[in-house]
C-alpha cells in the first residue's frame, strides 16, 4: 500500500496483448446453405425434408470468402486517478451535505475514506476529474465500500456527474454490512463532457442515510487497438431479405462504435431516450398549467443518435410511445405531483396528455428528422395475461390501464395514425411473444387494430437465452403471427449467455445460427413477413444483460468491439456447426 494521498499521473501501466484467433473450431463439413429445404423436429435438430429451397437470397456466396476470424487486440491502460487515503489530504470532497475524512480504518492498510452527514441519497463522495476524463474515451473505476450500521444490505454507486445536470452510472455493488465490497465498472465518456465528477452513493435502501467508508479507488484510462480484420457486413448479407438493426443509447456511439454499426447495420434504436422518462420535461410540466393536458417534451437526450443516424443515413425504429415503465408516475398525476400519494388525473385528462404526448413526439421528429423514423412501437408490453384482464392487459403496474382503461391501447394507435407521416410503420412490441397464451392474447389484441387499420406490424422482442425458449417455439410463434400478414420485426434480439468460455462462445454461434436458418427460411417461404432483425445493444460490455456482479456475453461484439464466434454464427458462416 503507497503512502501518500492521490496521485493523478499518465503512466501508461501495463500493456495486454491478445490475440482472438480461435482455433480449434470444429469444422463442419456440409455446407447448411447449400442443404435442401428443412424442418425443425425439435429445439436442437433440423431435418432435411429432401425438398429443395428457393435460391437464398441472403448473400450467401461471399461468405465463404472470409475464413472465420476473430480480430486482434491491444489494450493499455493508463493510470489516471489513484487514492488510498493513507495520505493526510484528499481530492475527494463531500457531495451535497455529505462530510468527508480521513480515519483510521481500512481494507488493507491504515486509514480510508468515512462520509457522514448525509440528508439525501445523492449525498456522497465527489472528485472533480474534468481534466482527466476525455469525451469518447473508456475508464474503469475499482474501489471499495463499507457500512457498518443500517440494513443488512445496501446498494452502492459509482457513478460520474456530467456537465452538471447528467448522472451516469459508473459501477455498482450490493454491499453486505460490517464487509469491505469491491465494486468496479467502466463508462464511455460521452462527447461534449465539459465537466465530470466521480462520485459514490448508496441506492434506495428504504431511505436510510447511511454513513459509509471508501478506499483504494482507481481510475484507469483504457486504450485499445483494435483490428477486426476483414470482416462481410451483416446488412449486405440480408440485404435482400431483412434490415438488421442495432439499439444504441446516447454514450454508446464514439467514433469507433459509429464506424462499426455503419458498416454492419441499417436501423438503428435509441435504446432509452425515446421512451417518456427521457422525453417528458418535469420542470417546464409543473411550470405553466398550460401543460396541464399538454405536456412539456425535450429531446435533447435523443438528439446525439438523431444526428449520427441522419448522418449515417440510418433509419431508425422509434421507441416507444407508450409504455407502462420507464414513464413517471407524475404523469399521471394532477398538477404532474410528484408526492407518492397524489391522486391520478381522470381518464379524459390523462387521454389529452397521450395525444399531445404522442403528437408532439411525432411533430418534432417528423419536422426535424424528416423521414427518419420509419416505424415506432407505438405500445410495447401491454399484455400480461393472469392478473385478471379478459383480454390478457397488464393490470397491475400499468398506471395506463388504471387511468385509462383498457382502451388506451387503441387510443395510442390512433393518435399515432393521425399524426404519424404516411410512411410511418406503426407496431405493437412485447416479450415472451413465444409464449402461447401470451401470443393468443396478442394475435387477438393485434387483429383488432388491424380491422381497424391502426397497426402494421408486431415487434417481437426475443430477448432468448440459451435454452429458452426453444427455437420450435419461435419457428411455430413466427409462423402464427405471420398468418396476420402484417410486417413481423424481431426488435430486441440478444441470447443471454453466462459464461465466457470458448466452448460456450461456440454454443452460442450455433444457436445464433439456427436461429438465423429459422427465420430466413420462415421469411422466404412467405409463410411470415419479417422485415427487420434488431439486436438489443453493439457488444457485451454495455448489455443491459451485463452486470459487474454477473457479467453476461449475450451479443455478437465483445467488449473491444471484436466479432464473436455469435457473429459468425448470424452469418451463417461454414466454420461455425450447426451442433
Ligand atoms: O436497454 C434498456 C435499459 O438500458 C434500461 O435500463 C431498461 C429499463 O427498463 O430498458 C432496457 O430496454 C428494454 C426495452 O425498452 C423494452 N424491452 C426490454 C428491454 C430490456 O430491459
Amino acid at each position: 500500500m503507497k503512502k501518500h494521498t492521490y496521485r493523478i499521473y499518465h503512466i501508461i501501466i501495463s500493456i495486454i496483448f491478445v490475440s482472438m484467433i480461435l482455433g480449434g473450431c470444429k469444422k463442419d463439413t456440409t455446407d447448411p446453405i447449400n442443404e435442401g429445404n428443412k424442418t425443425i423436429e425439435d429445439d436442437d435438430s433440423i431435418v432435411e425434408t429432401g425438398e429443395d429451397t428457393d435460391e437464398d437470397k441472403a448473400d450467401t456466396s461471399k461468405i465463404k470468402e472470409y475464413a472465420m476470424h476473430m480480430g486482434t487486440v491491444e489494450v493499455e491502460e493508463e493510470l489516471i486517478y489513484e487514492d488510498d487515503f493513507e495520505g493526510d489530504s484528499t481530492l475527494f470532497t463531500g457531495r451535497g451535505a455529505a462530510k468527508v475524512e480521513i480515519v483510521n480504518k481500512s481494507k488493507v492498510g491504515e486509514k480510508s475514506l468515512y462520509v457522514s452527514g448525509r440528508t439525501a441519497l445523492w449525498n456522497g463522495a465527489t472528485v472533480n476529474l474534468s481534466e482527466e476524463l476525455k469525451d469518447s474515451e473508456k475508464y474503469i473505476v475499482n474501489g471499495w465500500v463499507y457500512y457498518e450500521v443500517g440494513p443488512d444490505q445496501i446498494q452502492f454507486d459509482c457513478k460520474v456527474e456530467r456537465n452538471n445536470n447528467e448522472y451516469l452510472s459508473f459501477a455498482s455493488a450490493m454491499a453486505n454490512k460490517g464487509e469491505w465490497t469491491e465494486i468496479t465498472g467502466s463508462i464511455i465518456i460521452p462527447e461534449d463532457t465539459n465537466t465530470a465528477s466521480v462520485y459514490f452513493e448508496t441506492g434506495f435502501a428504504g431511505g436510510e442515510l447511511i454513513d459509509f467508508y471508501i478506499d483504494d479507488v482507481t481510475i484507469k484510462h483504457e486504450i485499445a487497438k483494435v483490428d477486426r480484420g476483414d470482416i462481410p457486413s451483416l446488412k449486405e448479407f440480408y440485404k435482400d431479405l431483412f434490415s438488421i438493426g442495432v439499439a444504441v443509447t446516447a454514450s454508446e456511439i464514439p467514433p469507433d462504435r459509429q464506424d462499426l454499426i455503419k458498416q454492419q447495420f441499417n436501423s438503428l434504436t435509441p435504446g432509452n431516450e425515446l421512451k417518456p422518462d427521457a422525453v417528458l420535461d418535469y420542470a417546464k410540466c409543473i411550470s405553466d398549467p398550460k401543460y396541464d393536458d399538454n405536456p412539456a417534451v425535450n429531446f435533447s437526450r435523443v438528439e446525439p443518435i438523431l444526428e449520427f443516424a441522419k448522418e449515417a443515413n440510418i433509419p431508425v425504429r422509434g421507441h416507444t410511445l407508450v409504455w407502462h415503465s420507464q414513464t413517471p408516475r407524475w404523469f399521471f398525476t394532477e398538477g404532474y405531483s410528484q408526492d407518492a400519494n397524489a391522486p391520478l388525473v381522470s381518464k379524459e385528462l390523462m387521454l389529452k396528455r397521450m395525444e399531445n404526448y404522442i403528437r408532439q413526439v411525432l411533430e418534432y421528429t417528423q419536422t426535424n428528422y424528416p423521414g427518419l423514423i420509419y416505424a415506432w412501437d407505438v405500445v410495447n408490453e401491454a399484455i400480461n395475461p393472469g392478473e385478471g384482464d379478459e383480454n390478457g392487459l397488464r393490470v397491475k403496474d400499468s398506471l395506463w390501464y388504471e387511468v385509462v382503461g383498457p382502451e388506451f391501447i387503441e387510443k395510442a394507435f390512433e393518435y399515432a395514425r393521425k399524426y404519424a407521416d404516411p410512411d410511418v410503420k406503426l407496431f405493437y412490441n412485447d416479450y415472451n411473444t413465444e409464449e402461447t397464451g401470451k401470443l393468443l392474447y396478442i394475435k387477438r389484441l393485434v387483429k383488432g387494430l388491424q380491422d381497424k387499420g391502426l397497426i402494421d406490424g408486431i415487434g417481437l422482442q426475443s430477448h432468448l437465452t440459451m435454452d429458452n425458449p426453444s427455437l420450435v417455439d419461435v419457428n411455430s410463434s413466427l409462423l402464427e403471427y405471420g398468418e396476420l400478414g402484417l410486417e413481423l420485426q424481431i426488435t430486441e434480439l440478444d441470447m443471454g449467455l453466462k459464461s465466457n468460455t470458448e466452448e460456450d462462445f461456440l454454443n452460442q454461434a450455433k444457436r445464433y445460427k439456427r436461429l438465423f436458418m429459422f427465420i430466413k427460411s420462415i421469411h422466404e417461404s412467405g409463410a411470415a413477413n419479417i422485415t427487420n432483425v434488431t439486436f438489443w445493444g453493439l457488444s457485451d460490455d454495455i448489455s443491459w444483460l451485463n452486470k459487474p456482479s454477473e457479467p453476461n456475453y449475450p451479443l455478437l461484439f465483445d467488449n473491444y468491439l471484436l466479432q464473436k464466434p455469435a457473429f459468425w454464427g448470424v452469418l451463417l458462416s461454414p466454420d461455425i456447426p450447426l451442433y
